[in-house]
């Protein structure tokens, strides 16, 4: 199971600017850590929805929503913490990519959770992504933040 992942390159396309480490220490992250990180998702979906899908994977130690930094309200992601590593793995496999209130949610490994990186990390408290948006996403605040501004 776990040699599937066994190339951290081939692990996840996302690199957090934020991790206070090394390139080897983030790879190794990624392939130990039990931490998920969840896009794509409605800023109407609640934790209850993500206990009920993620369980499917394994038992979730903990979900930390992701919330705008200004409003203190869901902003389109969360990072889920499993127990086991396999579990870890088997949410990425088969989660990613399955709909949730109608989105195609996005599964990530992550480097795992610490406090702070639940908030949006875009100028206007959102995620940086929602900023630079140009199409209309009535399940995200509609426009992005900067088309807004215009
Ligand atoms: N594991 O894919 C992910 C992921 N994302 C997208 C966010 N997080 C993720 N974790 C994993 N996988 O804790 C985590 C972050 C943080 C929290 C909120 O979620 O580690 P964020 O989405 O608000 O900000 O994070 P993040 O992740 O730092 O932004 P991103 O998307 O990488 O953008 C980085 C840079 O690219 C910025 O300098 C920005 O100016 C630029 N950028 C991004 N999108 C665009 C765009 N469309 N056009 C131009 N520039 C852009």
């Amino acid at each position: 199971m776990a040699l599937l992942f066994k190339d951290p390159t081939k692990i996840s396309a996302y690199r957090d600017r934020r991790f206070p480490g090394t390139q080897e220490e983030y790879e190794h992250a990624l392939q130990t850590s039990t931490t998920v990180y969840i896009g794509n998702m409605s800023f109407y979906t609640t934790e209850e929805q993500l206990y009920e899908l993620f369980s499917r994977a394994g038992e979730i130690k903990k979900i930390v929503m992701g919330l705008d930094k200004n409003t203190k309200t869901p902003c389109g992601f969360c990072f889920i913490m499993y127990y086991s590593r396999e579990d870890t793995e088997d949410s990425v496999k088969y989660i990613s990519g399955t709909i949730l209130d109608d989105r195609p949610i996005r599964v990530d490994f992550d480097w795992g959770f610490q406090d702070g990186r639940q908030w949006g990390r875009g100028r206007s408290g959102g995620q940086v992504r929602d900023e630079y948006r140009t199409d209309y996403d009535p399940d995200r605040g509609g426009y992005g933040k900067l088309v807004q501004k215009e």
